[in-house]
């Protein structure tokens, strides 16, 4: 095996391990802005909930690039 292909192995397997401890780091950001009350409309704020909701499950589905980008949508409207 190449070198290049070594390290392109190494990498598929460590990838979703690093996005699977990424996640739960996101999610707490999100709940920290939230704790803090955010001045958010009532729109807005149930619309960070359902993010943050359909991240945690898409994380325990092991879709976590996934959830990753739906947390990424929640911190954009708390403006993190
Ligand atoms: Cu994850």
């Amino acid at each position: 095996m190449s070198l290049r292909g070594m390290v392109g192995a190494v990498l598929l397997v460590l990838a979703p391990s690093v996005w699977a401890f990424h996640c739960p780091m996101e999610m707490k950001k999100i709940d920290d802005a939230l704790a803090k009350g955010p001045a958010l409309s009532a729109e807005q704020m149930a619309e960070v909930k359902k993010l943050r909701a359909e991240g945690e499950v898409l994380h325990k589905a092991g879709k976590h690039q996934e959830s990753l980008d739906t947390l990424g949508k929640a911190e954009k409207i708390l403006g993190l």
